[in-house]
């Protein structure tokens, strides 16, 4: 009788040693897989941990070493009897270059990190019998990367290597480009199994399972194409589609050759959404494999799940209103969106190491901060399963790049089969994520090509030219990946998912502000831009864009050797602190914060707490900035002249300074806030047009709504160190249309705020707030949305530096604790911080305030001690300042 499939888990009792160290007696156990060598060796305090201290240097001769991991493993009885069923090894991923034998016969060969292998081993099992308590041995010996990559990279003379970051010859392995360094990420080139590794036993199984939907343009009705990939023999499949435990079809279907497909059609299908406009449905399509010939009885051989939305997700590239070039924005069921979010690097520097709790915490804390997009940048991993499923759950959609980061990559037959071979089983593993909204060819390849083209007098080709022999002999072979193969398995495997050749890409250059997406890098890297002109450096979508900072301070002394005396208030020079340099792999990374610092406000890089928050300030400051000027652009059909905006980065693999808005414990940086607030549903902006002696002011606001939104405004000027207020103006009722920004108004300040020589501009401080509105009656009017622009650069606003110009008080509020601030004049930058205790959460911080509001943060997590220590921050004229409260 047929057997149903059996797994047995090969993840325990594995043991692993230097490979050059013979004595049985070196063995050391290893972790339960997935793990990995750098993680086994700090699991049993051979080496340090690797993220303190500059611990990074003493661990490197692991990476230089070659290791062997083994397991002894006995088989169930069943599996020795020769019968039809099918003993497969299945190694779900391998870092990277091992050769894997059992029993002393090798049995697999790998090269590539991003794959996955089966193994039978059925005809060794079957002609070398054991008995039943005798064990088999499994090892795998995990090659020297570098040396493996140099080699690699010495055999293909023919092709011209050139990278930007971390040297040529990562180029040449198929491994998470980051184990070798980055800007932003220590140099560790780990290895070993880190992913499961387990034996199937089966008569068939479920090789795939596929579901395509298609929504009708009324949304009344979804057909779904499931098919069902078999191998082995079985003769019928049972497929159920269910959604909240309730069945929405149930079915039996005859197979036929090692495909088959069956056609269910769902009436009012319920859709998923992006969260920001609707619920996240999500169906199951479980597939299981049935054997009932000869009137045996029903047999269940396998079976295979998947969870799937039902959406439909289209790039829109069309003409623009008045303007040059094309739209460049994603619509979810027919509804353009304006895709705010951010880029994500793997989440640990050591991959197996990812937690499904921590990828929902990260994703969470993306949608806390209202971000609807992230993007899976190049240098990374195709993500775990993990990842996804918590955008699936949360509603964050997916931009995901193949792994192809800043470089000239080759295109060679042996390299262009692996990388294939990754594509494919990496997009059929990946493609019932309704999150995933676009697969784009490489991170900033194609700018390398520029660059390489000016700097090196590489990587020339002809845009134009199209057959794969050519493109492959050209300066930049890769271009038959990303302008062919790629768009080729992606147009066969997930037709209905939009494909873009490159981060950025599109028009006349790669990164040309008209078409397809930019990353905004004239500001930090390339001519370091003042932020301020992050407005008009717009493009149709800007999917990088960003400033470093110095995570929270309980971060940094976490890395901070404990032999080192720790203070945050102690005079030295923080960009030259030699551990504070070493966990800021950017390169020039603390002369820029001085200098991103310096040109804007009395920049404080002599004590760690000053330099922390001042530079938490900058970046803070520079996003609000870009994402307030960006969203203003999305102004409705037509005129979707910026459509998102993905900030460089979102999160850390280990504790740096960086770019990211959190840092890798989580701890929100000040610019958490600010992205949070400028992707509020609806917000308001205010903007100075200068020149000599005049100054207009500019209002407008964004409703990203998908519903028209009444609302009044008054907008008002201050004097920043009186506190005064100088003039206001009160709107009558406006319509905000929905899902664009609407212009509100110029005001001509000179003639509103009567004589101008009266007030420096710099003093002026002027504040906007919006109020939901009716027709009938002012009473119930809810503030919605506030802003409040000083003169930039900030060093130039004359603050004032009274301590007492500040009230801040718990009070306890029906929805709980609740910090409330009031001023007497404008304050910038006001920052809170419950020094001893970690597991605070605020529903806002980092706030601008005007005299005359209250405004009220909400707080959870905090202890029930007496007399807790609230640090609150602030910029004033000369420096920063800070006073400690007792709460
Ligand atoms: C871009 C990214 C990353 C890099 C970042 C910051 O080039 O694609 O490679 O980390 O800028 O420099």
């Amino acid at each position: 009788m047929a057997v149903a499939k059996k797994m047995l888990s090969l993840s325990e009792g594995w043991k692993y040693r230097k490979s050059n160290d013979a004595s049985m007696d070196d063995w050391q156990d290893a972790q339960p897989l997935p793990t990995s060598v750098y993680l086994d060796l700090i699991a049993n305090t051979t080496i340090p941990d690797p993220f303190a201290a500059k611990n990074e240097e003493l661990v490197q001769w692991v990476g230089t070493e070659t290791w062997v991991y083994e397991k002894q493993f006995a088989l169930p009885l069943q599996a020795h009897a020769k019968g039809s069923a099918k003993l497969v090894l299945v190694f779900e991923g391998l870092d990277t270059y091992t050769t894997v034998k059992l029993d002393g016969k090798t049995i697999l060969e790998t090269d590539n990190m991003f794959l996955s292998h089966r193994v039978d081993i059925t005809e060794q099992v079957h002609s070398n019998r054991k008995a039943e308590n005798e064990t088999y041995a499994l090892q795998i010996t995990f090659h020297n990367a570098e040396r493996k990559a140099a080699e690699e990279v010495a055999k293909h003379p023919e092709h011209s290597w050139f990278s930007f970051h971390f040297g040529n010859k990562r180029l040449a392995v198929r491994k998470a480009q980051y184990h070798f360094g980055w800007d932003w990420g220590p140099v560790l080139t780990d290895c070993g199994p880190w992913k499961p590794i387990y034996l199937e036993i089966y008569e068939a199984r479920v090789a795939d399972l596929s579901i395509r939907t298609h929504l009708d343009p009324g949304h009344q009705q979804a057909v779904l194409s499931v098919s069902v990939e078999v191998e082995g023999k079985a003769v019928f499949a049972r497929i159920d589609i269910e959604i909240d435990d309730t069945k929405v079809e149930s079915r039996v279907i005859a197979l036929s050759g090692q495909k088959t497909t069956a056609t269910i059609r769902i009436r009012n299908p319920k859709l998923w959404w992006p969260w920001t406009l609707g619920d996240q449905n999500l169906y199951t399509a479980k597939v299981t494999l049935l054997n009932c010939e000869d009137g045996s009885e029903e047999v269940e051989l396998d079976s295979q799940q998947k969870r799937f939305g039902i959406r439909k997700i289209e790039l829109v590239q069309q003409p623009l209103q008045g303007q040059q070039g094309s739209s460049f924005f994603f619509r979810v069921n027919d509804v353009p969106i304006f895709a705010a979010g951010s880029c994500w690097v793997p989440l640990d520097s050591f991959t197996s190491r990812a937690a499904p709790e921590k990828y929902h915490s990260w994703i969470q804390l993306a949608k806390d901060t209202n971000q609807v997009m992230i993007r899976i940048w190049g240098g990374g991993i195709y993500e775990h399963d993990a990842f996804f499923d918590a955008c699936d759950e949360l509603g964050v959609l997916v931009w995901h790049d193949f792994m192809f980061a800043c470089g000239i990559y080759p295109a060679y037959s042996s390299f262009e089969e692996s990388v294939m071979s990754e594509v494919r089983q990496n997009v059929s593993r990946l493609r019932h994520h309704p999150s995933i909204a676009v697969w784009c060819g490489n991170n900033e390849d194609y700018a390398i090509a520029h660059l390489a083209q000016i700097h090196a007098g590489k990587a020339e080709y002809d845009p134009t030219e199209m057959d794969p022999e050519k493109i492959k002999e050209s300066g930049f072979p890769a271009r038959l990946f990303y302008e062919i193969r790629l768009p080729e398995v992606c147009k066969e495997l997930i037709p209905d998912i939009p494909y873009w050749p490159g981060s950025p890409f599109g028009g006349s250059f790669c990164n040309a502000t008209t078409d397809g997406d930019i990353h905004q890098w004239h500001v930090w890297h390339l001519d370091k831009f003042p932020y301020q002109d992050y407005p008009k450096l717009g493009g149709r979508m800007v999917t990088e864009f960003g400033l470093q900072s110095i995570p929270h301070w309980k971060t940094v002394k976490q890395y901070y050797p404990t032999d080192q005396p720790f203070s945050l208030d102690d005079k030295r020079d923080c960009s030259t602190d030699e551990y504070m340099v070493w966990h800021n792999k950017g390169h020039g990374g603390p002369e820029n914060i001085a200098k991103y610092g310096n040109d804007n406000i009395p920049f404080d890089g002599q004590s760690l707490r000053g330099y922390i928050y001042c530079s938490q300030l900058i970046q803070a400051e520079g996003l609000s900035t870009a994402f307030r000027g960006w969203r203003r652009l999305w102004q409705g059909p037509g005129r979707e002249y910026c459509a998102g905006a993905l900030v460089w980065q979102l999160n850390d693999c280990w504790p740096v300074s960086s770019w990211s808005i959190a840092d890798s414990d989580l701890r929100p940086k000040l610019a958490y806030w600010t992205v949070k607030r400028e992707n509020e549903p609806i917000t308001a902006g205010l903007a100075r047009v200068s020149n000599d002696d005049s100054l207009k002011l500019e209002a407008w606001a964004c409703n990203m709504t998908l519903h028209q939104v009444c609302v009044r405004y008054e907008i008002q000027a201050w004097h920043v160190k009186t506190g005064q207020k100088l003039w206001a103006q009160e709107s009558s009722l406006i319509q905000l249309g929905p899902n664009r920004s609407t212009e509100l108004s110029k005001i001509e300040l000179s003639s509103s705020l009567g004589d101008e020589k009266q007030f420096n501009w710099n003093e002026l401080v002027f504040s906007i707030h919006l109020r939901s509105a009716s027709d009938s009656s002012t009473a119930g009017e809810k503030k919605i949305a506030r802003y409040v622009n000083f003169h930039e650069p900030l060093k130039e606003v004359p603050f004032s530096t009274e301590e007492e110009n500040i009230k801040v008080q718990l009070v306890e509020e029906e929805t709980g604790p609740v910090i409330e601030l009031d001023v007497s004049v404008p304050m910038k930058g006001v920052y809170l911080d419950f020094e001893d205790e970690d597991r605070v959460k605020w529903d806002d911080n980092g706030v601008d305030l005007v005299p005359g509001e209250t405004l009220k943060l909400g707080v959870t997590g905090i202890s029930d001690k007496k007399d807790r220590k609230l640090r609150v921050y602030w910029l004033g004229e000369t420096g920063w300042q800070s006073k400690v409260i007792c709460i």
